[in-house]
């Protein structure tokens, strides 16, 4: 982050007009020196004479995005936020505070201590804090019910998201929206107003207390119902009922209480350490200028190829799609018109922007319309003579200077980049399936790839608004790259449990006790059991590696999963939730005779203690090859592309809630039943030997 200017606030004058002027790139962060700063100019103003109203602005992209999140292991420092707004509500003189950019958490609470807001029209305003474990913790629970009702306050801060300038005005939340020069528009407003200024408190009013504390109660009764019912969320909801019944100084009281309570638990914690590891993981060694992008070529209109597609057209690209044969064309067309019919449906879309993202979508079958593309992407099926064969020609048609790109998950990166004729432009892109909606991209760098097509990649996935995860790639190193390698892991074990003794559904809820929304067995039924059983026979077996023959001898019933309405479970036509296949037990079971395997049984921790020690082990062995380069990468790789809770951080900050030493020792008891598995990955010992944890590799 660059470096915060030595005074980060300004006090300025437009005639009786005071501005305190806020400036701590890259977010306006309000951190103790911001605090110290914004108070000390706001009682200059306030003693000030000639001062008849303050203005609070800030310069940058945007009003302050939140209190200082990094602050939060460290010593409190005077004043605290909470302090401050209070300051601001008390001043004798009024307070406007000019909104822009993304004015939340801490930032909106500061603005809600002022007395009116003004903000420029593509503002937009929230209280995100439940994304970090944690609730607004400088009177926002309080101030908020005040200005625009308990049932839109509860709301906003349960969803966590943002709102528009304009949807904040409607709501009583903003006092006035300019398109205009925000600063002079906030100067002009400050300049006509007359006193007396009136605080939250007193605009607030809750005719009908009990009306809303029916809406509370029903709010905390579904989430409870809906599995939602988190420390953070629950304390929201008591805290609003607070503002209902209480004076606002025991409300903000409360309100410190919940939000410090929250600021310690294990899952604020590990979601703000998956807020930082995501961020960092998006800084590349690769520090070229990335290429010009504003075509995207897709080759394969599936799935995986309509859904790019998708997510390229919803940040304004402009996308050609080949796929062979006009039956492709018209399925991909189908595809992708689907998706827009539904989020028009949905409201999510008006029809004119569905129609008008549409018309940057160029379907064809001629591969020969890439010429113009900035950067293609191979989105053809995982069959390496298939890929081999699309990728040289699109070596052939691409100009000079396009990015290419494969989004093989697990085919050798090294030889599909050479098929291009072209290695330098190419490189891995993998999208994670709905690739519409998920987040996550592997960005899969092999040693020939520039320095510049790797920012270019890079730079479109920021684009996306997706995040990316870099995974160096070199030749030996196992196929997968970073997620795929963790999650083949994850798998197998489960599948030695299951061999020993365990049931799929056991695994399955033991998993989601874990925090997963669903267990392993849930998921291979999902993706369907024949696409994992086709990866498994194309890749070469090693024969001293311990190998589950189980999912290959249900696969050979037919049993595919919730294609074929039967796998793990048995899904009842249009069932999504399936119930336990007895006639998987039953070959498990004739299994486990055949291979002279005694069953045993296991806890449901003992379940969740062996995966996730797996899923440990096999992010430090990538960490030791160097796939990965930071624990935070493969934390992020979990939650974002499995779903790992994000509540809990990821498996590697997980791991660091014990010590390496110990994860050794647990796995050296399991080493004899699975080398390949369970042998401790060279980063394991090391950290063992010296002591240190995970985190000091981030
Ligand atoms: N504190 C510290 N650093 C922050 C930060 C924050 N609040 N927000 C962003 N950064 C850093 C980020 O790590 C990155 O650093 C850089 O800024 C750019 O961020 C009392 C307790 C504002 C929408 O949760 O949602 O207030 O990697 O890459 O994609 O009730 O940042 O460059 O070194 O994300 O343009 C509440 C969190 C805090 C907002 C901009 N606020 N931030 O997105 O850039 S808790 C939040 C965001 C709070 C009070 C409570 C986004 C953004 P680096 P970026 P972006």
């Amino acid at each position: 982050m660059k470096q915060a200017p030595k005074h980060p606030v300004r006090l300025e004058r437009q005639g009786s007009i005071a501005l305190i002027v806020i400036e701590n790139p890259p977010v306006n962060a309000l951190g103790g020196a911001v605090r110290r700063g914004i108070a000390a100019a706001l009682s200059a103003a306030e003693a000030n004479p000639l001062v008849t109203a303050i203005v609070i602005c800030a310069n940058g992209r945007t009003f302050p995005a939140g209190a200082d999140i990094r602050e939060f292991n460290q010593p409190a420092q005077e004043p605290g936020l909470g302090q401050l707004c209070t300051m601001i509500e008390t001043c004798s003189k009024p307070v406007v505070a000019a909104l822009h950019g993304t004015a939340l958490g801490g930032g909106l609470e500061l603005a809600m201590g002022a007395h009116f807001r003004i903000a420029s029209t593509d503002a937009r305003v929230g209280l995100p804090e439940i994304n970090l474990g944690i609730l607004p913790g400088a009177g926002g629970t309080q101030r908020l019910p005040r200005l625009v009702g308990a049932e839109l306050a509860m709301d906003m801060m349960l969803a966590g998201a943002p709102v528009s300038a304009g949807i904040a005005a409607e709501m009583g939340l903003i006092d006035r929206v300019t398109g205009g020069d925000l600063r002079e528009a906030a100067v002009a407003f400050a300049r006509e107003l007359s006193m007396p200024h009136p605080t939250a408190e007193q605009r607030g009013q809750f005719s009908d207390a009990n009306a809303y504390m029916a809406a509370t109660k029903a709010r905390r009764a579904e989430l409870k119902q809906t599995g939602q019912a988190s420390r953070a969320a629950l304390k929201i909801i008591d805290c609003v009922e607070a503002a209902l019944l209480v004076p606002i100084e025991t409300g903000l009281e409360m309100e410190r209480a919940a939000f410090e309570e929250c600021l310690r638990s294990p899952e604020s914690q590990g979601m703000r350490h998956a807020f930082f590891a995501e961020r960092a993981a998006a800084k590349f060694p690769e520090d070229a200028p990335p290429r010009d992008i504003s075509r995207i070529g897709i080759v394969g209109g599936g799935m995986m190829g309509a859904g790019i597609a998708i997510a390229c057209l919803q940040r304004g690209f402009d996308v050609t799609l080949v796929e062979q044969g006009e039956s492709g064309v018209n399925t991909a067309l189908e595809r992708i018109g689907t998706h827009y019919e539904r989020a028009i449906a949905k409201g999510r879309l008006s029809e004119a922007q569905g129609a008008a993202a549409l018309t940057h979508l160029q379907l064809t079958t001629k591969l020969d319309t890439l010429g113009d593309a900035d950067v293609i992407i191979e989105a053809v099926g995982e069959d390496e003579e298939l890929k081999l064969r699309i990728l040289k020609e699109i070596g052939d048609q691409a100009r000079q200077g396009a990015v290419l790109a494969t989004n093989t998950s697990y085919l050798d990166l090294m030889r599909l980049a050479q098929a291009t004729g072209r290695p330098n432009d190419t490189v891995g892109l993998h999208f994670f399936a709905p690739a519409q909606v998920n987040k996550l991209v592997e960005v899969a760098v092999h040693d020939d790839a520039d320095a510049s097509a790797v920012s270019t990649a890079q730079a479109l996935v920021k684009r996306l608004g997706k995040v990316a995860v870099r995974a160096k790639v070199s030749s030996g190193v196992g196929a997968g790259y970073i997620g795929n390698r963790v999650l083949e892991a994850y798998r197998l074990a489960a599948d030695i449990l299951l061999e020993e003794g365990a049931t799929p559904q056991q695994i399955d809820t033991a998993m989601r006790g874990f925090g997963f929304k669903m267990g392993p067995y849930q998921v291979a039924d999902m993706s369907g059991l024949d696409i994992a059983h086709a990866r498994r026979q194309s890749s070469p077996r090693d024969a001293d590696a311990r190998y589950v023959e189980i999912a290959d001898k249900i696969v050979a019933q037919g049993w595919l999963g919730q294609k074929t309405h039967r796998g793990y479970y048995v899904y009842p036509e249009g069932a999504r939730d399936g119930v336990p296949n007895g006639d998987v037990l039953k070959l498990i079971a004739a299994h486990r005779a055949e291979n002279g395997i005694t069953e045993q049984s296991f806890t449901e921790a003992e379940i969740r203690d062996t995966l996730l020690l797996t899923m440990v082990n096999a992010g430090a062995q990538l960490l030791t090859e160097g796939v990965a380069a930071r624990p935070g990468d493969v934390d992020t790789v979990m939650i974002h592309g499995f779903g790992y809770p994000r509540s809990r951080g990821g498996p590697m900050f997980e791991a660091d809630t014990t010590t390496p030493a110990l994860i050794m020792r647990r796995l050296e008891a399991l080493q004899a039943q699975a080398p390949n598995l369970w042998t401790p990955a060279p980063l394991l010992r090391e950290l063992a030997r010296e002591r240190r944890k995970f985190a000091d590799l981030n």
